[in-house]
């Protein structure tokens, strides 16, 4: 199977990160492309990938999975251990509240944030709306306070362990570095999860 990646985004970045905790980062060829020379949105990438998104698998037999969360789901099934996505009911249902949580409500309004106040970002966010990224910008700070709160009382973000949940949280706080936003440092307890977290996948 092969699986497109783009090296600085975040969203590739996941189903790496995913990759690596299960130590299977082998086991899938990797094809790199470039958002910033605008190659996803070639005519051979658009056969992969139809909505010019990265990352993208294609299992041997053809299947094209585009979505970074259900590439995850697949690797999770094909490669069961460690377990990051919950064993039993209760479980899944706590991590996957966390891991959307995290990709709603902090890594998309994040993303909206940078990408409509970015001067790299304009060539692909045309136009750039500041009151989009104004708005953004306050949901994502304040879920980060949600979060650190949240952490004052957890290691992990949900179930007491490691989860898909926490390596979304970790690319966010990666990815936030482009608007010179370091939450690590700014939030104490996000600052006290991240090494628990870099430990496993760092
Ligand atoms: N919901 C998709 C989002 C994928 C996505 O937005 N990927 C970004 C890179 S992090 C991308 O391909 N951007 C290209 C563009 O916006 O033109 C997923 O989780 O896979």
């Amino acid at each position: 199977m092969k699986l497109y990646h783009s090296p600085q985004a975040p969203n590739p970045e996941r189903v790496t990160k995913f990759l690596k905790a299960k130590g299977k980062l082998d086991a899938v060829e990797i094809e790199e492309i470039s958002i910033m020379k605008q190659e996803h949105k070639s005519e051979a990438y658009r056969e992969v990938s139809p909505f010019s998104q990265v990352p993208a698998l294609v299992l041997d037999d053809g299947t094209k999975i585009t979505e970074s969360r259900a590439i995850c789901t697949y690797f999770e099934g094909v490669f069961p251990e460690p377990n990051l996505m919950g064993t039993d009911p209760k479980e899944k249902a706590l991590i996957e509240m966390w891991d959307r949580r995290i990709e709603l409500m902090l890594f998309i309004q994040f993303a909206t944030w940078f990408r409509n106040a970015h001067p790299m970002m304009a060539p692909l966010e045309n136009p750039q709306v500041p009151e989009a990224a104004a708005k953004a910008e306050k949901s994502a700070r304040a879920m980060a306070k949600r979060v650190n709160a949240h952490l004052a009382e957890n290691d992990f973000l949900a179930c007491g362990r490691f989860s898909i949940a926490d390596i979304t949280l970790y690319c966010f706080t990666g990815f936030a570095g482009v608007m010179k936003w370091k939450p690590h440092e700014e939030f104490e307890n996000i600052g006290k999860w991240m090494p628990r977290v870099v430990e496993k996948i760092g």
